[in-house]
């Protein structure tokens, strides 16, 4: 049992990005993840509209795009129009009033549809919608910011969401201060990979493909 490595690239060094995404590539990692924020829904502004764009031109590997914005629905078509088929688009349900109308436009551009859930919304709230999405991105941290601490009562909601992934025919992500303690538990637990910001990852001053080899070592040693 394997699991997926994304870079969280509001993490990374935007005075050499194209070197970051060709280093991130070289080093492994399976795909980037690209933090849209609008200063509305979470109280910040990472990337945007034009990073997202940059990156999709640049990188051989997918897009994992974490839509942070209120009613994605009124705007989603600016983003896909400049994604590539077998992107992955998460929206936040608890900022959409329709949600499953704006999968539906996911799906019928090509690209993966995915949910993210704040560490406060049940697993209960979006059940339903467990059948629409192909991915469930779980909040550990609030959505907003990198370098947060972890909140370690997503661990439990986290055990209850990873057993109905056969029924609705989902994979699990984790998103959020992810170390290599959450990754050690909760792969074998069945989660199918994790965001990797500052707290493993970026401003290290070692090669990022010595740190990936590293996790993936470990996972391999435990699983
Ligand atoms: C938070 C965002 C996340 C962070 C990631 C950073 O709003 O959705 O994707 O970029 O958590 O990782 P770290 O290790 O700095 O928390
Ligand atoms: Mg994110």
């Amino acid at each position: 049992m394997g699991f997926e490595l994304t870079a969280s690239m509001m993490c990374a060094d935007y005075g050499h990005l194209e070197q970051e995404v060709g280093d991130l590539e070289r080093g492994g990692i399976d795909s980037f993840h690209i933090d849209i924020m609008d200063g509305r829904y979470v109280p910040n502004f990472a990337m945007s509209l034009n990073d997202m764009a940059y990156i999709a031109s640049i990188a051989s590997r997918p897009l994992d795009v974490h839509l942070m914005i209120e009613h994605p629905n009124n705007n989603i078509e600016i983003f896909l129009k400049r994604l590539r088929r077998g992107d992955t688009v998460y929206i936040h349900p608890e900022a959409e009033y329709h949600p499953s109308t704006t999968l539906q436009k996911i799906i019928h551009a090509g690209m993966v549809p995915g949910i993210a859930i704040d560490p406060g919304t049940s697993v209960e709230t979006v059940y339903e919608m467990l059948r629409i999405v192909k991915k469930v991105l779980v909040m550990s941290v609030n959505p907003g910011n990198a370098g947060q601490m972890y909140l370690p009562y997503v661990g439990k909601k986290i055990a209850r969401l990873l057993p109905m992934k056969g029924e609705m025919d989902f994979k699990a992500y984790w998103d959020g201060a992810c170390s290599a303690d959450k990754i050690q538990k909760f792969a074998p637990m069945g989660m199918d990979g994790f965001v990797l910001g500052t707290t493993m990852l970026f401003g290290k001053g070692r090669p990022y493909g010595e740190i990936i080899n590293e996790i993936r070592g470990a996972g391999k040693g435990m699983l």
